[in-house]
């Protein structure tokens, strides 16, 4: 018996961290952009996905339960995630699994593959590599040898950008093809409303304030010193204020730094938040000075807005961001060069101008969800061997 069918309208199972991160936001967005066009969209996760509204249609939550008992010092969360991940395949007919981050998602899918096979049913599954599950986590002796298993094992396998591609086949030893499938944005919704933007900026920036922004999980791969360090120099030359979105480990580094530096008051920490389409608009200039991004979603997000980013040549950050184009971009830790660069931007309006609409350009011709989401719908048959020429 096979899940696999022709041409129809797929059922999909979609596992990923349902938290606050890039591979999330993309697994789920793609859930939704999926389900938009008719498939049926199945998402197996610990929790519910933070971007999903629960009112979508043709969209489904399983959450993967986790039985505790004192024998366990750590529940085995990979086995009760394939476990649910075979019976909702089962269940629910499932054409094929698409797994976002390797670690464990890869090997879980492969054990739901193998329990349904027992049972004469042959469930594909897909893993998409997002970044730190290769360049961090998977590099880890303790994790490397599963995580090159769990690509190995995968009927198909995409990275959101060609260094990712490149870096995995590199590290891992992997030399099976891996497919690159670059992130996307809803260019409908990431845009700038300027009666909305009117409504919203007087909430964070004062008459003749410019406004900076930064949007992460704070963890220590987004160097957020960095970004405090260098909003503390372009506050010292214009009057400025800055968005922090998110939250994470850095955070009260943040918050002491800003401190030591006087600019705690003119700082927002808004936390964690929902609809960012709304906040990155906004402001007039982004900061992502990460030690590494294998894409830099963030980025893309605020470039929709028409909001430039100022960022680090790291990962494939130079795949989005065309330097003196559509973003500037500086080597790690080049505190000063990055607070030259956003002072000269802020003070020349008609460039800022120029880079924000190159911006939106770039997201529009390259990484819209409506060319993005045809490349991973044709990757899917492909994988099912039910392509067509045309698909
Ligand atoms: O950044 C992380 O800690 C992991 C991961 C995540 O879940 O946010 O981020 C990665 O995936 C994003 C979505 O594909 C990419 O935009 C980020 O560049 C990538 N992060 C890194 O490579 C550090």
């Amino acid at each position: 018996m096979s899940l696999a069918s022709d041409a129809r309208p797929l059922r999909i199972g979609i596992t990923c961290y349902p938290t606050y991160g890039g591979s999330g936001v993309v697994a789920t967005e793609l859930g939704i952009e999926l389900a938009a066009r008719g498939h049926e969209v199945h998402f197996i996760t610990s929790s519910p996905p933070f971007r999903l509204t629960g009112r979508e249609s043709r969209i489904h939550f399983h959450q993967v339960e986790l039985f505790h008992y004192p024998l366990f010092e750590h529940p085995p969360y990979d086995l009760a995630l394939a476990t649910r991940m075979a019976e909702v395949a089962e269940f629910y007919s499932l054409d094929l699994l698409h797994v976002h981050y390797a670690i464990p998602h890869s090997v879980s899918a492969y054990l739901a593959k193998q329990m349904l096979a027992a049972k004469g049913i042959h469930l594909p599954f897909i893993t998409t590599l997002h970044g730190t599950d290769i360049t961090l986590v998977g590099l880890d002796r303790s994790y490397l040898p599963i995580t090159k298993f769990g690509i190995d094992q995968s009927d198909g396998v995409t990275a959101i950008s060609s260094y990712l591609r490149d870096r995995t086949h590199q590290a891992f030893k992997v030399e099976r093809e891996i497919e690159v499938i670059r992130n996307f944005v809803n260019c409908d919704v990431y845009v700038a409303r300027p009666a909305l933007v009117a409504e919203m900026r007087p909430r964070y920036a004062g008459p003749g304030e410019t406004l900076l922004v930064h949007l992460s999980n704070f963890r220590p791969v987004k160097r957020i010193a960095d970004v405090v360090k260098v909003f503390a120099k372009v506050a010292e030359a214009r009057p400025s204020r800055l968005m922090l979105i998110g939250d994470g480990p850095d955070r009260s580094t943040a918050e002491y730094l800003a401190r030591q530096l006087g600019v705690s008051d003119r700082i927002h920490f808004l936390g964690k938040q929902d609809n960012v389409n709304e906040l990155l608009p906004v402001a007039d200039l982004m900061l992502m000075p990460s030690e590494m991004e294998s894409f830099g979603l963030a980025a893309l997000e605020a470039m929709a807005c028409r909001v430039p980013a100022i960022a680090t040549r790291v990962g494939g950050v130079s795949e989005l961001i065309d330097d003196g184009v559509n973003g500037l971009l500086f080597e790690v830790g080049d505190i000063d060069g990055m607070a030259q660069a956003a002072i000269s931007l802020l003070n020349d309006p008609a460039r800022i101008e120029q880079m924000g609409a190159a911006a939106r350009r770039t997201a529009q011709n390259h990484f819209c969800a409506t060319t993005i989401i045809a490349k991973y719908e044709a990757y899917y048959r492909r994988i099912l061997g039910t392509a067509t020429k045309s698909s």
